[in-house]
Order: structure tokens, then sequence, then C-alpha cells
């Protein structure tokens, strides 16, 4: 496959104003008629010849402003549509092309879902349907018409507005016909067509348009469908308050499909969704899922403005709409819950997922320069690292500036396909600031480490900060400069934060230092005690930080910051130092149990005292670092029994010091009336929950009754399944009871039942490989179905110490189902593939038996880009 480069970016010879579209559904047979009106581009080269994308099309009819058009003045094949020389001035184009949705199992383009039609055209799909200019930067105005039978496709929905409906006589088909005043890119456009229920509410904007919201799902389900529709009030108020944006149609619709290759899309008008996203009561949906709801039915609506009014030049622009709008579906959900304990999930989620992409072979900047398969660049480091640029660059120049920048990208770029200078321009603007050096973040790859040691003289009353920062080579870049880090700090002393005065330049003021060089050091002066020093407050950086501080210092930071972010992580450090320390092979496990002892203090006296002020940040204090983040910590021949030992023990031990406060707690935790899924009752179940888990690991028959009880008793999914997870740590013949029962409980509820699957896959014992095989073969599962491989391959591929088997079976199993599966739909195989993005940090062992099976699924003939795309990278 060719590479593709961002510096051989032109812009299309040709454009298209607008789009007519007449699609006759039929599950095999569908009929798509396209009437576009194409211009040359005055940015474009005159003359040149006109080629549209295509993928696996079959052309039917082809004319030129309502003349068929001679074969000789086109070339046609499944990947494109050759005009070699058009008229130079505007004309139409009518194609016809006929599409197979139910044979499109790659669930791009054109598709069907459990009967009904839909469509994903994000990155590429809209070639799928018709041949297209099939680039970001093609934007035209949409009429579509929809043909359906009545009886099949009751519900016909696309973008904009509904203009008319109707029947065709003396046939049992209908029509919808739908039109969207706002110019998109191909990639936005959507249909929906089928049997659905839905849910329905009337909005009015902040400035007064009235807007008919509503949610489809399958039949039967609406009832479940009221969490996400109240979820959309929410936001779209927010998105008023917050950034100015209202919304800009007279329809709103979202629609759940249960085959689905993402977690939903941002189509214009029409959001498609995973109905994992969507549907939600108490009975098949945990906390979790209420928050994960909220957080992308945002996310998809703040795309209107971020994504869909100014949308992306060209994908390597991707981050200009992900990392923008993560960061606004973070702000609202922090505004919404707990800013503090949503900070700390996302930087659990970006170290886990977004620092092992980085310290791996798939490393790319937050803007890729190349790529070959844009699919591939969905990643956490666009989407995730992005997010945290846009964070930074807030913390850079301040609320206001920030705010003044958004509303100026907003006026100035409205309509337009844009690019990250673009966006950058806007802030410098609005600051005043010079924001060059700062634009390094979008080109980079790598997590930085911020290497800081704090020096107190007494005698002076001056405390020194020496700050420095270095970045690991990723491939491609093999040199790195510095970049822009915004560090908040603070000195603790004992009474809590001392102030900070100094005459240094990096010192921006509110506590904020910017350390831009490779290093830096800082005095404060009048400094009356020795400080502790508490650097990176709410994670002001996506950096690891390397700072020594004793386990003394780091508890005294955990009673007394007044930093919620940095109390959470001095307990996390003292762990993550302990496990890296005991997860070396041949390590000394004496240290993990003084450690142990401290920790399990610290837990104890914190539960006593104010545990319970706020459980929902207590349950984040417990909860250690993963066996995975551990193993990255550790970076090179990681042995995963090794680290998953010394992780099981020492949780183990925190189990066993908390064992005399466990009932009492867990009763006070308890919920009282019925099930409410706010963020403070989900946090009582958090902790609560958080406390059975390590009830069942320090005391495990004990803790096998608790969970007996706790299944029982329960009236919500979430306490359901704690109960199961935490019984998955129990090995005999009480777990498979309750695994057996829980089946029975959720007999046809799909997306309960893969939570089922993925408590299993995880299980970390040599078994479970046998187990997750044995498991293919429940009617439950099926390889295709995205969510379901998700749950069970992706499970077992989560599972630190079964997926990285010493045998190699691990690998070899998963990388069997990546081939099968790049048969029929290549992007669940591709991020599947993905898993093996940290093998290079294992031990010799375990690294050549995982690069053997990356190589057998490299050799593979006839491999999707998307598949070759990951195989070549994470070799090379
Ligand atoms: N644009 C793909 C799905 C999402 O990020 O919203
Ligand atoms: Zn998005």
């Amino acid at each position: 496959a060719p590479l593709i480069r961002l510096e051989d970016y032109r812009p299309s010879d040709w454009l298209i104003d607008t789009v007519d579209l007449d699609i006759s559904l039929h599950p095999q047979k569908t009929r798509v008629r396209a009437l576009i009106a194409l211009r040359p581009n005055p940015e474009g080269q005159p003359g040149a010849p006109l080629t549209l994308d295509g993928d696996e099309l079959a052309l039917k009819a082809l004319s030129l402003d309502g003349k068929p058009l001679d074969a000789s003045a086109f070339t046609v094949t499944p990947q494109a549509l050759t005009i070699p020389a058009p008229p130079p001035h505007d004309f139409t184009l009518t194609i016809e092309t006929e599409v197979d949705p139910s044979a499109n199992t790659k669930l791009m383009g054109l598709y069907r879902s459990s009967k009904v039609y839909c469509t994903q055209c994000e990155a590429d799909g809209f070639r799928r349907i018709t041949y297209f200019l099939d680039r970001p930067d093609v934007m035209s105005v949409y009429t579509v018409r929809l043909e359906a039978a009545k009886a099949e496709a009751p519900v016909l929905l696309s973008n904009g507005n509904l203009v008319a409906t109707g029947e065709m006589p003396g046939s049992d088909r209908h029509f919808a016909v739908w039109h969207d005043p706002h110019p998109k890119p191909a990639y936005l456009f959507a249909l929906v067509g089928g049997a659905l229920d839905h849910v329905r509410q009337d909005y009015v904007t902040a400035d007064g348009q009235k807007v008919e919201l509503a949610v489809y799902v399958e039949p039967g389900k609406a009832g479940r469908a009221g969490w996400a529709l109240d979820s959309l009030v929410r936001c779209m108020r927010w998105d008023e308050k917050v950034f100015g944006r209202n919304y800009d149609l007279d329809v709103f619709n979202v629609v759940a499909v249960s085959d689905f290759n993402m977690g939903a899309m941002e189509n214009k008008g029409l959001n498609i969704f995973n109905d994992k996203y969507v549907l939600a009561d108490p009975q098949t949906a945990t906390d979790g899922d209420y928050a994960a709801i909220e957080a992308i039915i945002a996310h998809e609506y703040f795309h209107n403005w971020t994504g869909n009014r100014i949308t992306c030049r060209d994908w390597f622009q991707l981050c200009l709409k992900e990392g923008l709008t993560v960061f606004r579906d973070q702000e609202f959900s922090s505004d919404e819950r707990s800013r503090p304990v949503k900070r700390i999930a996302d930087v659990r989620t970006l170290r886990s997922t977004q620092f092992s992409e980085d310290a791996g072979p798939l490393a790319h900047p937050v803007r890729p320069r190349a790529y070959k398969e844009i699919n591939n660049f969905y990643t956490p480091t666009v989407y995730e690292k992005g997010a945290e640029v846009i964070r930074m660059l807030k913390v850079m120049i301040g609320d206001d500036a920030f705010r003044r920048g958004m509303d100026l990208y907003f006026e100035r770029c409205d309509g337009t396909a844009a690019t990250i200078e673009e966006f950058l321009a806007c802030f410098a603007e609005s600051s005043g600031q010079d924001l060059a050096h700062f634009a390094r973040w979008y080109e980079q790859a790598g997590t930085p480490t911020i290497t800081a040691s704090g020096r107190y003289d007494a005698a002076a009353k001056r405390y020194t900060l020496d700050l420095k920062q270095s970045t690991p080579p990723t491939p491609g870049q093999a040199e790195k400069l510095p970049v822009v880090l915004p560090i908040r700090l603070g000195l603790v002393g004992a009474l809590g934060d001392l102030p900070l005065q100094t005459s240094s330049n990096a010192y921006a003021g509110d506590g904020l230092v910017v350390l831009d060089d490779a290093a830096l050091s800082i005095t404060f002066e009048e400094v009356t005690e020795a400080p502790t020093p508490s650097l990176m407050r709410g994670f002001s950086a996506p950096a690891r930080l390397d700072l020594d501080l004793p386990d003394a210092a780091l508890l005294r930071l955990f009673s007394t910051d007044s930093d919620a972010f940095n109390r959470w992580q001095s307990l996390q450090t003292i762990a993550v130092r302990a496990l890296v320390a005991a997860g070396k092979p041949g390590s000394n496990q004496q240290a993990l149990a003084a450690t142990a002892g401290a920790l399990g203090a610290a837990f104890d006296g914190f539960l006593k005292t104010d545990a319970l002020a706020d459980p929902a940040f207590a349950a984040q204090v417990l909860r250690l670092p993963s066996p995975a983040d551990i193993a990255r910590e550790i970076g090179r021949d990681v042995d995963p029994d090794a680290v998953f030992a010394a992780h099981r023990s020492l949780s183990a031990a925190i189990g066993e010091a908390l064992l005399g406060n466990l009932p009492g707690l867990r009763a006070a935790l308890a919920t009282t009336g019925p099930y409410r899924p706010d963020a403070a009752s989900a946090g009582r179940r958090a902790l609560r929950n958080e406390l059975l888990g390590l009830a069942a690991l320090a005391e495990p028959a004990e803790g096998a009754r608790l969970c007996e009880e706790q299944f029982a008793a329960a009236d919500n999914l979430t306490d359901r399944l704690a109960a199961l997870a935490a019984m998955t740590l129990v090995p005999g013949a009480r777990r498979e009871a309750l695994i057996d029962r829980f089946a029975e409980a959720y007999a046809g509820e799909p997306l309960v039942l893969d939570k089922w699957l993925m408590a299993q896959a995880l299980i970390p014992e040599s078994e479970t490989l046998e187990r997750v095989k044995r498991l293919m073969q429940h009617p439950a599962f099926s390889l295709g179905n995205p969510n379901r491989v998700r749950a069970l391959i992706g499970g077992f591929a989560a599972n630190l110490t079964q997926f990285n088997r010493a045998d190699g079976e691990g690998y070899g199993f998963v990388s069997d189902i990546v081939i099968a599966l790049d048969r029929s739909n290549p992007q669940v195989a591709s991020r599947l593939l993905g898993s093996f993005k940290s093998w290079r940090m294992l031990e010799p062992g375990r690294r050549r038996l995982a690069q053997e099976a990356l190589g057998t699924v490299a050799r593979t003939p006839n491999l999707s880009r998307d598949v070759a795309d990951i195989a070549e990278r994470a070799l090379a």
C-alpha cells in the first residue's frame, strides 16, 4: 500500500457543491443514484482529470449533464471512476451503483445490523456507497431521498431536516426526503432504515431554536433509551453555557445499532452509536456504562461544532476534531460529576493506553506525518494525548484567552476544513503568546520524562528545584527536542501550601512553572521550612515524573496536599515503586512487605477518617496501578508472571490490613432505595466493590461468601458484576457456580453477557485460554459482532499473564483469530492485532514468541491494508 504523506497534500482539483442521493434500500440489491454538481476548484490545477474514489463498487450507469456518458470517455474499476478529459467548467454527473448491504461484513459504508440498514462513512466509507471525491476538504450540501419497503423499514433517517415523506402508489414501499443545509464532507453522511422504537423530547436552544431530539433503538428497548436522551439534553445546555455553541438543525437523532466498529459516529444531525453506548437501565448497565454513555453522547454531540461545522482539511489533522472533542467531553463529565475523580480516571486511561502506545513500535505523533491506513490512526495518541495538548494549551494561556481563542476559531473557521496551524493561530492571537514551540506537541511522538530534584537551604530559606526533560526515541524520530511542559506545583509545609516567591522567568505565577528547555533550575525565596514538592498537580502535562521522594514524604502529601490528584498520585507512586522493584525477576520481596505495611496503614487510617466523605475518590485511592502499568514502568525484559505475583501479593497484603474495617465500612456504604446512577451513589458502590475485591484476595472463602451474598441481594448490574469480578479471583466450584448463575440471569442480554465473557477472559490462570476457546462456542459469542470479539478475545489479549503465556499459546491464539477475522472485518482485526504493541518490552523468550506470531500474521497472503500496516509497523 502506498504511504500517504502530509507534505504531499494538495487541494482537490474539483469541488462538489451539491449531492442529490436517491437510495432505494434492499437487503441485497440497494440502488444508489447520485447526482453530483462538480465545479473546478480555483485553487486546483486547471484542466485536471477527474478521479472519483470507489471501494468494491459496481457501476450501473453514468451520465454527464443528464446524457449517458460514452464508454470511451471514462474508465471505471471497483476502486475508481476516472474521466480523463472532463469539461473545463461546472457540470453534473449522475452515477448509479448497486451495493449489497447484507454482504458488507466490514461494517464500513452501507450495511445491515440486525435487520437495520445503517452506514459508517468515516474515514473512507462513503466511497463504498457511490463514486465520490471522498476527502474531508470537499464539502457539499446533501439532499437524500430514501426508499424502502414499509414493513422492513418504517423509519427512514438521514442527515439534516425532514422535508417530505410519502407512499409509493401501488407498492409496499415508502420514501423520506432529508435535506442538510450545512455543507459537509462525505464522511459525515449517514442513513438509517429499519423498524425502530424511539423516545423523544422537545428542546429549545439558548438562541430560541426549537429542536426535536430523539433516540432510536431496537424494538422493545425504548425503556433503555432515557438516559442517553437525558444526557443529550444536559450536554446541549452545557455547550451553550461553556462554549457558547447552539445546535443548528430542526432535529437531532441518535440511533443505536448492535454491530458497530467504533463507539459512535458524529454524522451531522444523525449520530449512529454502538448500542453499548446508548442502552441503559439498572438491570443491564453498570455505573461505568452510565458514565460512558453520558460522555460519548456528549462527545458525538460536541462534534457538531468541533468536527462538523469545522472539519479537518485532511486526515493528518484528525486530532483537530478528536483531541479537542475529547477535551470537551472530559470537561463536561468533570462538571457533571467530580472533577478530581474524572481527572484520575482519565489519567489512568492515558497511562495505560497512550503511554504504552508511545513506548512501543506503534508510537506516532498527535499529528502523524504519514500513514498507509488511516483507520489505524484512531488511537489513544490522537484522541487522549490530543486532548492533553488542548488542556496544556488552556493552562499555558489561561482560561480567558482560551475561551476567546475558541470563540475566534468558531467564528473564523466555521464552514471550513481546517488545520492545526489555523487552530493554533486563534490562540496565539487571543493570548498574544508565540505558540510555535508549543506546536511541537503535535509533531513529536513519545512520552517525556521530567526528572526533578529539590534542595533546601535552611539558613538562606531557599528551595531550589532542578528540572530536566528528555523524551526517548520513537520509530522514525531518533532525536528529540524539548517540549513545552507546564508544571503546576506547590511546596507543601506542615500546615499546607507555602507561598511561592521567585524571580525566575520560568515562573508564570499561580503555581505554574514552564519547563520549555532541556533543563531549568528555579529557586524559591522565603521558604520558611523544608517543604515537600508537589509537582505536576492535576497532571498538568502528559509526561512521566521522576522525583525521588521518600515514602514518608509521599505519605505526608497524601494527608496534606491541597491537590486531590497528587494526593491520589502519592500513594500510587509508593505502590508503583515497590511493584517495579518486586516485579523484576529475582527481586527482594521484603521491600514489598514493608510497602504493604505502609500502604495498608495509610489506607486503613484514611478509610477510618475521611473515606466516606468522598467514596468515589476513596475508591480510586484504593485501586492500585494495574499489573500492566507496572510492566510498562519496568519497560524492558518484563516477566509478566513476576509482575503479576508481586501485584497479587501486595493486593492481598493490603486486603488483610483492611479486613477489620471491611464489614463496618461495607455496611456504611450500602446505598438505600432504588438504584440511581448519579455520581454520589456510583461512588459509594465503587468503594464498596473495591473493598469486596480486596476481601476476596485477602480471605478467599469469606470473600466468596460475600460475593454470593451480594450477587443474590443486588438490585442492579453494577453490584452483580462486581460480585462476579471479585469472585473470579477465587478459583474453585463456587466461582464456576456464580459464573453459571450470572449467565442464566442474563440470558438474552448480549451486552451484559459481553461483560460476563470479558470477566472470564481476564482470569489470570493458565486454564483461561481453554476457557476462552470453549466460550467461543457459547451462543453468547459471535466472531461477526465487534462487541463480542472485543469482550472475549480483546479481554483475553488484555490479560497480562495469559496473553503473554510463556509457551506462546496466547499469541498463537490471538494471531490466528486476527487472520481469520481479517477476511470479514479488517478494522476489528487490526485493533486486535494492536494488542501486540508492547511485545518489545518482554523478556527474550516471550519476545521471540510474540515476534513469531506477528511474523505469521505479516506473511499471510491477501491481508487487508489495516492488518498488514499494524503487522509491518509492529515488527519494524
Ligand atoms: N469520529 C469517529 C468517532 C468519534 O471519535 O466520535
Ligand atoms: Zn470523536
